[in-house]
């Protein structure tokens, strides 16, 4: 008898909860207010959600991340059958857990319905077989943040629910730079740890196709574009692969970049003529500024040389407008080469190659458009599917150009202004005193530090 009073005495004291709860859930005060606030993830993923992700509309499959996540949305069996608007996802995670998902071990149907009383939604439902675990992802209605989610889920369903966590590889941060792209760095006194440099930066570059199956590049934040009028025409990817894996190459890879961190968005206008040459029109790149700006990059890098153009003129005009800084190469026609374009527009800054011993590249034009010299002459870049092929150009000294802007800008040792002006870079000055027509204000050293 006693026992049974006990447990009945129970079944009433989780009545009364259940009460206050279902209360408490309908009384949930809006979005912002104080109580939620003791959770620093509602602000972070509001505020990241506000609509300026610059990505809206434009990408569709080649944003690869959003594409996998919403079809794997769509492969739950029809669970995800609501009709109506759908809630603003929040694409922005925290580092340490997804703000506005929980998942659910071996969930019973009831406990399930439950969770849908307060508003959670199953997006993915699937059996792990080998494991014999079924696996449920919940997507929370807006205003409450994964950690209130999972204490009301708790107080139901004890031992289901938990916040869908997420996991980095434990060898790449801070890990020193190994690698055959490293000596390269080390010249230019790029962090020895880089790995953590250009976090948080967007960089665009307009460049040929990039092999994103490489494996250096594996696990970078990198999304591809192709400009080309003609789209059956095709491209070729070594030239775009070897400028983005110097600058997006994952630590641990065999070719580490300088940045690997950074959004990396590459536009691709270039296509083979009938000549069998690898060129852009003028209108490709055009469109390829266009998109980069509307990505919201920060830094664009043009490894690329032709004619003066009006319309490219005017496109990168409009593109530094923005606060888009522009670097490209001065071009390998040699010292009496007539000044490249790009880089001889105003405000673009003019990358040239330098050897490892400090020597100009030999056919590196020369002249007033050259602003930085930087590593480019013999440098491993990715060849295929492993190996480093030696590769020299102007080019290539663009993308540590590129990364010097965008990770000094972005740590506030330089602005934007400090750059363009270029009196105030720090710079291993060479050649002849001061600013020169071979090595421009010679090779910057800022002292970032990507902590
Ligand atoms: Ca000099």
């Amino acid at each position: 008898m006693p026992l049974l009073s006990e447990s009945r005495r129970n079944r009433s004291t989780r009545r009364v909860w259940m009460l206050l709860l279902l209360v408490l859930l309908h009384a949930l005060p809006p979005p912002g207010w104080s109580w939620l606030e003791g959770s620093p993830l509602v602000g972070q993923a509001r505020a990241d959600d506000d609509g300026d992700d610059g990505d809206d509309g434009d990408d569709g499959a080649a944003d690869g991340g959003s594409a996998a996540s919403s079809s794997s949305d769509a492969g739950t069996g029809g669970q995800d059958t609501d009709p109506g608007p759908r809630a603003p996802a929040l694409q922005v995670q925290a580092d340490a857990f997804k703000a506005d998902e929980l998942i659910a071990l071996n969930p019973s149907p009831a406990a399930l319905q439950r969770a849908a009383q307060w508003g959670a939604r199953v997006v993915e439902a699937q059996v792990q077989a080998g494991l014999d675990l079924r696996v449920v992802r919940l997507r929370l209605p807006p205003g409450i943040d994964a950690r209130t989610a999972l204490a009301v889920a708790n107080e139901r369903d004890p031992g289901v629910f938990d916040l869908h966590h997420l996991y980095q590889l434990a060898q790449a941060d801070g890990a020193v730079c190994e690698g055959a792209s490293c000596e390269a760095m080390r010249r230019m006194d790029w962090p020895v740890r880089s790995a953590l440099c250009g976090r948080d930066q967007l960089i665009g570059i307009v460049d040929s196709g990039v092999d994103t199956g490489l494996a250096a590049l594996q696990g970078a934040d990198l999304r591809v574009r192709r400009f080309v009028t003609d789209p059956r025409a095709s491209g070729d990817s070594a030239h775009g692969t070897a400028v983005a894996t110097l600058l997006v190459g994952q630590p641990g890879s065999a070719l580490p970049g300088l940045v690997p961190r950074a959004g990396l968005r590459a536009a691709e206008p270039f296509f083979r003529l009938p000549s069998g040459t690898l060129a852009a029109d003028a209108l490709g790149l055009v469109k390829s500024l266009d998109w980069l700006v509307g990505q919201r990059v920060q830094v664009i890098g043009m490894s690329l040389t032709g004619p003066d153009n009006r319309v490219l003129a005017a496109a990168i005009e409009r593109t530094q407008a923005r606060g888009v800084l522009v670097a490209a190469a001065v071009g390998n026609g040699g010292r009496n080469a007539a000044p490249a374009h790009p880089a001889a527009l105003d405000g673009v800054l003019g990358a040239t190659a330098l050897s490892a011993d400090g020597r100009i590249y030999w056919r590196a034009s020369q002249g007033a458009t050259v602003d930085f010299a930087l590593p480019g002459v013999e440098l491993p870049t990715a060849d295929g599917a492993q190996a480093a092929r030696l590769r020299s150009g102007t080019s290539l000294a663009v993308p540590f150009l590129v990364a010097q802007l965008s990770q000094s800008v972005f740590e506030g040792l330089l602005s934007r202004q400090d750059w363009l002006d270029g009196r105030r870079v720090p710079v291993t000055d060479l050649g002849v005193s001061g600013r020169d027509p071979v090595f421009g204000w010679g090779l910057p050293k800022v002292a970032v530090r990507c902590g």
